[in-house]
């Protein structure tokens, strides 16, 4: 078994930072140390300057996922390997039951895409295309038998993944009773399809529409009548998915003051990017963000609430949406119909260095940059303490960050499956230095070290917020 010492590092955790040093033991955590009391080992790896943090968790990813007439644009191969070079250890990955499918086939064939491909450790959650007899079922054998413990329903895209309001009740009956997280895709479905239909019989074509469709009411009203959902099933846990606008923070906000076991996540585009700027880009540029929930205006105070709420803890989480679609050809669907642009944006190679800016910026604390994209996502959806801490016993995913590094971000340069970037020509502090999965140096200096296959699924359990 092979002993490493992470030497001279700041060792930051969600209480907070202190020099320490990490011994690994094969794949976990040994010890943490008071800096040079450590026993001497063969192998150290040199952190002094740097941040040693918990290999950060992506809790929402769609590789692969058939969507909008075609597939996200990253394999688990190529989207596991990009996830690893930015400082994602582990990725939940969302299952899909497709409507009229069998869930235990839809969970089969994600095991068959995922298995012998990965570059890190990965779970995954369940999307229910149908809430019937048989799959509230087979959800009680996923949460006892198959380590899923979270299900995605959709409140948008009627006809490919919605369920209707009695559906959802069901389900969240279900999850109360078992222990499960729903996890909510809070828009108003119908009448968006109304919007979309008017906007394009009025020649509205550009993919600016797509935003302008998706009013932030109608992601505010569905958050809405999420929670009171989750309430009449007794209090079933609910996570909101991708929240990216005011008025559906203040929708989880009242849940929480409240007292419900209402939890939220946003995603780096809605911390960043808006609706003029990217989505309205000249032409048919704006494509490249087209993603639901959509950018939102900039002229709006979105962006501000949003870091505001991941302070407060109102927004527990931030993971990536990972869905990725490139330009030409797939992008390119919806030429002259906003309407069948394929939904999605890909940065799960970015989330780490994306959100440490927001350190940089004054807009989070060290301790919480590694809560909200590290140990809670963990501790949410039942990985935790395997994953999200460095502490003795957890798997050694430790990720060496160097604070005075520069990451430019490139289509050019990144590592996933997309002939564009989201983030094109940006230049950001921060960088990751070495990564480590399961004790194993995948990454180091800019060098790629890790293969397809070593990621091992992980069975999860239920979250460490239930109530
Ligand atoms: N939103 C996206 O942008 N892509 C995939 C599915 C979703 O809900
Ligand atoms: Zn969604
Ligand atoms: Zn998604």
């Amino acid at each position: 078994m092979s002993i490493k010492l992470i030497k001279g590092g700041t060792v930051v955790g969600p209480t907070g930072a202190i020099l320490a040093d990490v011994l690994i033991d094969g794949e976990t955590i040994a010890a943490l140390y008071a800096p040079g009391r450590a026993p001497e080992v063969e192998e150290t790896i040199d952190a002094s300057g740097k941040l040693v943090i918990p290999g950060a968790v992506d809790a929402h990813t769609h590789m692969e996922l058939p969507f909008g007439g075609t597939h996200a644009s990253d394999t688990f191969d190529t989207g596991t390997k990009a996830a690893a070079i930015g400082g994602t250890t582990t990725i939940i990955d969302f299952a899909v039951q497709r409507t009229g499918e069998v869930i235990q086939d839809g969970l089969a064939a994600w095991h068959g895409k995922a298995e012998g491909n990965c570059h890190i450790d990965y779970a995954f959650h369940m999307i229910m295309g149908g809430v019937d007899d048989e799959s509230l079922k087979a959800m009680d054998h996923l949460v006892a038998s198959e380590g899923i413990s979270s299900f995605k329903l959709f409140m948008a895209y009627p006809g490919v993944f919605y369920s209707d309001d009695g559906q959802i009740l069901r389900a969240m009956q279900k999850a109360r009773d078992n222990g499960a997280m729903i996890m909510m895709h809070a828009e108003n479905g119908p009448a968006i399809d109304v919007l979309v239909r008017q906007a394009l019989e009025r020649g509205e074509t550009d993919p600016i529409h797509h935003g302008l469709t998706r009013p932030q009411e109608l992601e505010a009203e569905a958050t809405s009548r999420a929670i009171w959902l989750a309430s009449v099933a007794a209090d079933c846990p609910l996570y909101i998915v991708h929240l990216s606008a005011s008025k559906a923070l203040d929708q989880v906000k009242n849940a929480r003051d409240l007292g419900k076991n209402v939890f939220a996540e946003t995603c780096p585009q809605y911390l960043y990017l808006t609706l003029e700027d990217q989505l309205g880009a000249p032409g048919f540029e704006g494509a490249k963000w087209v993603c639901s929930t959509p950018l939102r205006s900039k002229h709006e105070t979105h962006r501000a609430d949003l870091w505001q709420g991941l302070r407060t803890n109102d927004l527990s989480v931030v993971s990536t949406d990972h869905c990725p679609f490139c330009f030409k050809d797939q992008k390119e669907l919806g030429l002259g119909d906003f309407s069948k642009i394929p939904n999605g944006i890909g940065s799960v190679e970015h989330r780490v260095d994306l959100l440490y800016q927001g350190v940089v910026d004054g807009k989070l604390s060290l301790s919480r940059w590694v809560e909200t994209i590290a140990t809670t996502p963990a501790r949410m959806f039942g990985l935790f303490p395997k994953k999200g801490i460095i502490a003795p016993g957890s798997d050694a995913d430790v990720v060496i960050y160097d604070p005075a590094g520069r990451t430019r971000i490139s289509a050019e340069t990144h590592h996933m499956n997309m002939d564009h970037s989201a983030w094109e020509g940006w230049e950001i502090d921060g960088r990751v230095d070495t990564v480590l999965s399961r004790g194993e140096v995948i990454a180091s200096g800019g060098e790629y070290l890790g293969r397809a296959g070593r990621g091992q699924y992980v069975k999860r359990g239920l979250s460490d917020y239930l109530i």
